[in-house]
């Protein structure tokens, strides 16, 4: 007996839909979260200017057809503080809270070969086994933390956007420094220079952004959507991201420059992520994604007075989208405010951080508080933080040349362990929520059928495993993805192998993949 059916590491959007799905086909689970409450990344992502860089009617649950229709999203993009009241309303709808341990982090997981049940121990010592075990411990959940001389020197306030407290932070009238220009970056920026005294930025490579042209719902636009929401869920699923861009099959290096610019101009006015979709070829060819990028970088240079600081601000050391773009609203306009300095720190480099400030090259910047947005330790980081041990293997070093999986759900050698959203599937390339549903439901399936099959133990086989490497690999080598140095690569991460890990190929095409695994009795698993 164990003392639960399954242990879900993660009250996050995953973690919560996960417990959900488990309770209604009758499994028990107890989640973990080292949160005090529920949300995942909404939860800690508290900086100023939080805000999802996919829209709100998309980036929502499906699969409830009630809950859909009585939440009412107030902008196109929704911000931190709605995503974390979604996420409490969906907690307390289906009374969630009863089986999550709050300020509880997973420290150890221990497979019993003997038994097929895992051992978790969680860092007030308690432990709890469970037949199954399942990671809904996000993507970019654990903050990379880059180490600075002098950092504790420094006599002002220092925080993370990837930690942000929950209250007590004022900047108002502050000098104020961010490190980093990634989407936490850029809407930091953005949010905090209207109230600061001064803003100096640190930017090691500059990001490509597109304009979000946020707006309020009204109530006849919403009333559109949820008339047909179930044809609109669906339309999501069946595109290459998870959600509907109106993608365009056509190549850019065979069409008209006429038809080029309109499709640039008409998506640049739409907004969204969904810009560089129109053509094919945008993340294949490099002459293709080069006309994109500088479509970009002629924005840049509209937006920023100052020539030299357009420049230093535009993006051309890596293919456009290769990095997540930034989705904006009025970051590069904010460089033509006297109390913002732009430093490129290529040019001149953070030598240490003193008591007063930033040295960067010759110059000390006196300020008050520094803000890191410095990113996460993508995809591996969160599993990698706890020690996962099945007979004399650590997953951690199983992984140290990069994450091995089977379809981004399970590795060979940690059987009954599931990842949601893990790498090796489409998750980070896509809305997330389609993702997680996605994986969700399939686990969820999964361990239904081990159940009615009288089973109690699933690991993927050496040959599947190594053929969905593979699979990854020659995916991600046949776009322009590869060449950045992206936290898809795992590249922002002094050490950490270079090593493709998302699946490019598509949320809708993995689904057929993961269906037909599935439904032929789970080809590549090992079930007994
Ligand atoms: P990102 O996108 O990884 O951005 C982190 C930023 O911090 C990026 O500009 C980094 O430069 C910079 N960085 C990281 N380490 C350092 C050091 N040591 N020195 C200077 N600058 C540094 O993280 P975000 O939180 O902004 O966004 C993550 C995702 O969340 C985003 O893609 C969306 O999906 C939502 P680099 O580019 O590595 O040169």
């Amino acid at each position: 007996m164990t003392d639960v059916d399954v242990v879900i590491i993660g009250a996050g959007y995953a973690g919560m839909y996960q417990l959900h799905k488990l309770r209604k086909i009758g499994v028990s689970a107890r989640v973990i979260e080292a949160g005090d409450d529920v949300g995942g990344t909404w939860y800690w992502n508290r900086y100023p200017g939080a805000r999802c860089d996919i829209e709100s009617i998309h980036y929502s649950y499906s699969f409830d057809e009630d809950l859909e229709q009585e939440w009412n999203w107030s902008e196109r993009y929704a911000a931190q503080p709605e995503l974390l009241k979604y996420a409490k309303h969906v907690a307390d709808r289906f009374d969630l809270r009863k089986d999550i341990s709050f300020n509880t982090r997973v420290e150890k997981l221990e497979f019993d070969e003997d038994a097929d049940t895992w051992t978790t121990t969680t860092d007030d010592g308690a432990q709890l086994t469970s037949r199954y075990v399942i990671a809904a411990t996000g993507c970019l959940s654990a903050p990379s933390r880059p180490k600075f001389e002098g950092m504790e020197d420094f006599a002002g306030e220092q925080y993370y956007t990837s930690s942000w407290p929950h209250e007590g932070v004022d900047l108002t009238g502050k000098r104020v420094a961010v490190i980093g220009t990634g989407s936490s970056g850029l809407q930091t920026i953005t949010a905090i220079a209207p109230d600061v005294l001064e803003l100096t930025v640190f930017q090691r490579t500059p990001s490509f952004a597109v304009p979000a042209h946020n707006h309020p719902w009204t109530e006849e636009q919403l009333a559109e959507i949820k008339a047909d929401y179930p044809a609109f869920r669906e339309r999501d699923r069946n595109t290459r991201i998870g959600f509907f861009t109106n993608a365009g099959t056509g190549l850019m290096s065979e069409a008209p420059p006429e038809e080029i610019q309109r499709d640039f101009d008409e998506r640049w006015q739409k907004g969204g992520l969904g810009f560089n979709s129109g053509f094919a070829d945008a993340l294949i060819d490099a002459r293709s994604n080069d006309q994109v990028a500088e479509y970009v970088r002629s924005k840049i240079r509209e937006k920023v007075k100052d020539p030299e600081t357009a420049e230093k601000l535009s993006p051309r050391t890596y293919p456009i989208a290769s990095k997540r773009m930034c989705v904006d609203t009025g970051y590069f306009e904010v460089y033509n405010q006297d109390n913002v300095t732009l430093i490129d720190i290529n040019e001149q480099p953070i030598r240490q951080i003193t008591k007063d400030g930033i040295l960067a090259g010759d110059t000390e910047h006196k300020v008050d508080v520094i803000i890191f947005a410095t990113g996460f330790d993508a995809m591996t980081g969160a599993l990698d933080r706890i020690e996962i041990r099945a007979g004399d293997q650590l997953l951690r070093e199983k992984w140290a040349h990069g994450p091995r999986t089977y379809l981004g759900l399970m590795s060979v050698g940690f059987p009954n362990l599931y990842m949601i959203t893990g790498p090796g599937s489409p998750s980070v390339l896509s809305n997330m929520l389609v993702s997680i549903e996605y994986h969700v439901n399939w686990v969820t399936d999964a361990i239904g059928y081990l159940n009615a099959q009288g089973k109690t133990r699933m690991e993927p086989t050496q040959e599947a495993e190594d053929n969905w490497v593979s699979t990854v690999n020659d995916f991600g080598n046949m776009t322009l993805m590869p060449q950045a140095n992206s936290w898809y690569m795992g590249a922002n991460i002094p050490g950490k192998e270079r090593v493709f890990m998302p699946f490019v190929g598509g949320v809708d095409t993995y689904a057929q993949v993961a269906n037909g695994v599935a439904t032929v009795g789970y080809h590549g698993f090992d079930l007994t």
